[in-house]
């Protein structure tokens, strides 16, 4: 099938290249010109897409990015992969509205359009398809239309994109049958569900219950430790609980552009809705967001106790990506805490070999090796994120002191969450 891609970002990419890896003629849309010539070279800038990817489905034909609107007719299926920002917690939605208005210009009767974005249950039906309807002068029925949430884990070893269930919905029985059609070709599971406002707030469910579940386990690390309790042998013990338990566990807080994120759709759609708070996505938010203050606070406790002043203290931070093995820096921890350190007088260094060169542009702190000299030389050391790359006996050996925010150590200079 001839498919479009619109926006070509850590969602879009993915799903653009393996679309034409499995024989699809795919066009890769996006506004963005710099990033258009970087596909046109063949270098991928996205995680979990190899250059060598794809260059072959570039190389084959199958594959061709443009930001030419023109390049865009004819499609039997396009895929809008665009931002949603969320602008002082309201969804900018301006993003989708822009690209239905472009597709909508070259929908033919029997083509179909599949929201991936993520927003609140209702946009499809009510932002995305009057849009299409008014841009291409057809109505709903004589095109197509759906939504089908991504479930991109960016640096997951466990669930290759391709074996990640996909939920797939549409406006009637006929899109959800094309839609269907073609995510059948592109991933190993696909699940209908009943309407798109299903698939939208399935999303949004996914995280929030991450989002609220990590909140918890953060809160309740820091009751433990007041009562004395090993929070981590809690969890383990917990966890052996076969059915009824799903194993999180505490850190310096949370990033990404996911779990912070994504839940405050369902808060804004249910105070617009309801005139109520979604109380779960406030408190778990604030929680999370007082994590890295809480780290720090562990810190000074334990410089204290060696009485060494935090004013003027040599800090080196381990792992300073978002999430454990990512490469992404995009709203980490370890930019607040280092922040709080440094606020306090400390010295701080960063370290962390998933980071890209040149890279520290993003954090306010020098990034240096996690050598064994950086280590030895520092007053103190926390440990944000336990990087599979990290040598952690070495880090064990050498740390006089080590914040184990992992659970990833022992010893007598050692103390965790
Ligand atoms: N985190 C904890 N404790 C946990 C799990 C995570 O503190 O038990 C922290 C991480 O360190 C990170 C943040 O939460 O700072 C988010 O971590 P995440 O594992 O949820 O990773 P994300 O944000 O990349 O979430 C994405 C989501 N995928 C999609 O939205 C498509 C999420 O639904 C996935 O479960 C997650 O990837 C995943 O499992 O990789």
């Amino acid at each position: 099938m001839q498919i479009i891609v619109a926006g070509q970002g850590y969602v879009g990419l993915p799903l653009a290249v393996r679309a034409a890896e499995v024989g699809h003629r795919v066009i890769g849309y996006d506004v963005d010109l710099h990033r258009i010539k970087q596909l046109i070279a063949g270098e991928s800038y996205v995680e979990d897409v190899t250059s060598s990817r794809l260059r072959a489905v570039r190389n084959s034909g199958a594959y061709s990015a443009t930001a030419d609107v023109a390049a865009l007719a004819g499609f039997d299926i396009a895929v809008i992969t665009v931002p949603t920002p969320l602008r002082d917690g309201v969804p900018d939605l301006t993003y989708i509205e822009s690209c239905a208005r472009t597709l909508g210009g070259h929908l033919r009767p029997g083509a179909a359009v599949v929201l991936e974005s993520t927003s609140y249950p209702g946009t499809t039906r009510e932002l995305l398809v009057p849009i299409l309807e008014e841009a291409s002068g057809l109505w709903a029925g004589d095109f197509l239309a759906g939504f089908s949430p991504e479930r991109i884990t960016p640096g997951s070893k466990r669930f290759s994109f391709e074996e990640t269930p996909k939920l797939v919905s549409g406006i009637d029985a006929k899109s959800l049958d094309a839609i269907k059609g073609f995510y059948d070709t592109v991933f190993d599971i696909t699940v209908p569900v009943s309407s798109p406002e299903v698939a939208e707030m399935a999303k949004l469910l996914e995280n929030t219950f991450r989002l609220v579940n990590i909140s918890m386990i953060n809160e309740l690390a820091m009751l433990a430790r007041s009562l004395g309790v090993n929070i981590w042998e809690a969890i383990d013990a917990a966890a052996t609980k076969p059915f009824g338990f799903t194993r999180f566990t505490p850190g310096p807080g949370v990033g990404g552009h996911c779990l912070p994120v994504d839940p405050l759709f369902l808060s804004w759609k249910v105070q617009q809705e309801l005139g109520v708070p979604f109380r779960f996505v406030e408190l778990a938010n604030d929680v999370n967001r007082h994590m890295p203050d809480y780290v720090v606070c562990r810190l000074v406790e334990a410089l204290d106790k060696r009485n060494i002043p935090v004013n003027g203290s040599r800090i080196l931070l381990l792992g300073l990506t978002y999430k454990i093995n990512a490469t992404d820096l995009r709203e980490s921890p370890s930019a607040r805490v280092a922040e709080l350190l440094i606020s306090l007088g400390a010295e701080v260094r960063g370290a962390d070999p998933n980071v890209p060169e040149g890279d520290d542009t993003r954090l306010n702190v020098p990034l240096v090796e996690a050598s064994a000299e950086e280590i030895a030389a520092s007053d103190a050391v926390m440990l944000l994120m336990d990087h599979a790359r990290f040598d952690l006996a070495m880090i064990e050996k050498n740390a006089p002191y080590v914040l184990d925010c992992r659970n990833r150590l022992s010893g007598p200079n050692v103390e965790v969450l």
